[in-house]
């Protein structure tokens, strides 16, 4: 087992990664800006560095800063967390390059599955179903207009880059198709200096589902099921569950199988998310896959029963898979709300200050992860998500009650929250039915 870890993060994250580390014997350094110095995750880690300035870019995105650290503490191993340096290759590359270990995937893996074109061919390989598309790049604007019309609109162009929406553009017509080609190319380069579009079909209101899988370094993986996570505004998630209520057993199986034939193509390691997009008519189809452990990683652990980080701590260990696929079983529905320090009656703007009163719910079945407390006070600096609620029940239907009864007994004070904003939601028949998609939010909000 690894004896001695360096947390490339902040916030409840951090908090939740320190946990992991001292229920299984690693100790821990935690690094931290000059806005995170009386941060609660400091206290439980056994040293802690401070990084630089409360900017991003001169504390947890900065290399040479976070390696120094590395360095200067002497541990085996670096977590990256999720956001910040998780998906960052060049970043694992340093690491590599200076002996520290990458909490997450081989640089190579991560390169793979990091270019979308190349990872489409890799599902392809794998006999799994992607979305009718270019068949790599499409550099030339005419090409991309024929190709558009062959395929039928409405198409929807992406960066190889991308991921979170940057860089995208939904084309319905011939008219708008040359300016967004060419607006979708500029915004990539900007956002990732790579130029480098592909074309696919516009699937219409698809629910967004994902499956979780953690994988060693021997080729052996296993799949913990999937998340529905269509629940979001701006692709930025607000609820996600497990399981996704609308698949059957058989679809489930298929779509996890999938899952895991890709991974195994990619020779991948560590803890992976493989995103597909499902149509009205329950077909699926691969877009991206996420190479790090994702915020919504809470409700697999809840269903499945399975501490996803300490997976991670113990493979990046060099733990070899023992565990078979039939002894990872899904029980009953948990629901995971993200509470923003937003104001949703405000277009969910940022809403950073202190917290003059914190009383968080609890309960059977009630979770709460965060690094906020009484007195904390909400920085300008990072993103707005303070706290994950997480409810887990028999039924999805006793996991609405929870969540509804959770929410009204949280208590954040003065800021506004995204609170409000969930409770609202899982009040909505048509969220209590299931009768959502990607564009739930934006129709009904
Ligand atoms: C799509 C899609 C429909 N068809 N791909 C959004 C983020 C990124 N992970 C992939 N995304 C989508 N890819 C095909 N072929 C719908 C989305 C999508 C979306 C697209 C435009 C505006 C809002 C959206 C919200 C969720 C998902």
């Amino acid at each position: 087992m690894l004896s001695r870890i360096l947390i490339a993060n902040r916030g409840e994250i951090a908090l939740r990664i320190i946990r992991a580390c001292r229920e299984l014997g690693i100790e821990t350094v935690a690094v931290y800006s000059e806005a995170d110095k009386d941060a609660p995750y400091l206290q439980l880690a056994d040293e802690a560095i401070c990084i630089g300035p409360p900017d991003c870019a001169q504390s947890y995105l900065n290399v040479p800063r976070i390696i120094s650290a590395a360095e200067v503490a002497d541990v085996e191993a670096i977590h990256p967390g999720y956001g910040f340096l998780a998906e960052n290759s060049h970043f694992a590359r340093v690491c590599r390059d200076c002996g520290i270990g990458f909490i997450g995937p081989s640089v190579e893996a991560m390169e793979l599955l990091g270019d979308k074109v190349a990872a489409r061919k890799l599902a392809s390989k794998a006999s799994v179903p992607v979305v009718p598309g270019s068949d790599g790049v499409i550099e030339d604007e005419s090409e991309a207009l024929k190709l558009a019309n062959k395929m039928g609109y409405p198409v929807i162009i992406k960066a190889a880059a991308g991921g979170g929406g940057r860089g995208m553009r939904v084309v319905h017509n011939d008219i708008s198709f040359r300016s967004a080609f060419n607006a979708a190319r500029a915004e990539a380069d900007v956002a990732f200096g790579n130029s480098s579009v592909y074309l696919e079909k516009f699937i219409v209101e698809p629910r967004h589902v994902e499956v979780q899988i953690m994988a060693d370094n021997e080729g052996n993986a296993l799949h913990f099921y999937e998340r529905d996570c269509s629940i979001q505004r701006r692709h930025q998630k607000m609820i996600e569950e497990s399981p996704c209520p609308v698949l059957d057993k058989h679809t489930r199986e298929e779509l996890c199988e999938s899952a895991l034939r890709i991974i195994k193509e990619a020779d991948y390691s560590n803890a992976v998310t493989v995103e597909f997009l499902l149509d009205d008519d329950r077909n699926y189809y691969f877009i991206e896959a996420n190479t790090r452990i994702q915020v919504e990683h809470p409700v697999t652990e809840m269903v499945t029963g399975h501490d996803l980080i300490k997976w991670q701590l113990k493979i990046a260990s060099g733990h070899t898979i023992k565990t078979s696929q039939r002894n990872i079983k899904l029980n009953g529905t948990a629901i995971e709300c993200r509470i923003n320090a937003e104001d949703p009656e405000n277009n969910f703007a940022p809403c950073p200050g202190t917290i003059t009163r914190y009383i968080p719910p609890g309960g059977p079945g009630v979770r709460v992860d965060t690094h906020v407390h009484q007195g904390w006070t909400v920085s300008p600096n990072y993103d707005s998500m303070i706290a994950k609620l997480i409810v887990h029940q028999r039924t999805r239907t006793e996991a609405i009650t929870t969540m509804r009864r959770a929410l009204q007994e949280f208590v954040i004070e003065p800021i506004k929250t995204t609170i409000p904003a969930c409770l609202d939601i899982l009040s909505h028949n048509l969220f209590v039915k299931s009768k959502i998609d990607t564009g739930f939010v934006e129709r009904n909000f």
